[in-house]
């Protein structure tokens, strides 16, 4: 399959390719997690819900892979390092008491998925204590045996965890691809200079495209 594609067409095989959704996340996207905690507006990222059901919807239907990630700690925080849980405002550390549970702990509410995008039977599911979905994760052998070469991003934030995550899978041999309307930061300028530096230089990084030229082929 061939789709329009910045900085040129990108080509992938459906059977070859997994849809990679980075920590859509309550914690991220809903009123009252971690992101509003921070002052950010979650409204942003809520929009591109739609856009991202779609996807996830169409690429089901074509039976390819599913990978679904999470920020996530263990509840002793024994995988975050002082210099990201010292980050921010001490009163929001990741571990503390929100209105979601303990924040970025695996099995608390806010940590979940949210419901539009609700992993099913077959995905794989990544607890990440990182920003990108690679360090100290399984992601990569995973994707080895599935015969995966090609991946296809969607998620939060852009330019944190997608960026990241997508810098992380070229380094690995990945071709990769981003959906802009399926991708979002709590800052608008950071989420347009991060997909051009991505497809800068002849996608040194990946592809970006529109998520409907992603439908129109699946
Ligand atoms: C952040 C993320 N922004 N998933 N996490 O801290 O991008």
């Amino acid at each position: 399959m061939k789709i329009k594609a910045q900085p040129f067409p990108y080509k992938f095989e459906v059977s070859s390719t997994a849809l990679v959704i980075i920590d859509m996340q309550r914690d991220f996207i809903e009123p009252g997690g971690f992101g509003h905690a921070l002052g950010n507006d979650v409204s942003l990222l809520a929009g591109i819900v739609p856009a991202c059901q779609a996807v996830l919807s169409a690429w089901r239907a074509a039976g390819a892979l599913v990978v679904h990630t999470r920020e996530s700690h263990l509840a002793d925080l024994s995988d975050c390092p002082p210099s990201k849980l010292n980050r921010g405002n001490p009163t929001l550390r990741i571990g503390d008491i929100g209105p979601m549970g303990r924040i970025l702990v695996a099995g608390e509410p806010g940590n979940q998925i949210i419901a539009e995008l609700s992993p099913m039977a077959g995905d794989i599911v990544i607890d990440k204590p990182g920003k990108g979905a690679f360090y100290a994760t399984p992601l990569h052998q995973l994707l080895q045996q599935a015969g995966i070469t090609h991946l296809v991003f969607m998620g939060v934030t852009t330019e944190v965890c997608v960026q990241s995550s997508m810098r992380e899978a070229n380094d690995r041999g990945y071709d990769c691809l981003l959906l802009a309307d399926c991708t979002e930061s709590y800052f608008p300028s950071f989420k347009t200079a991060t997909l051009e530096m991505m497809r800068a230089q002849g996608g040194i990084v990946g592809w970006t495209a529109q998520s409907l030229d992603l439908l129109t082929v699946l």
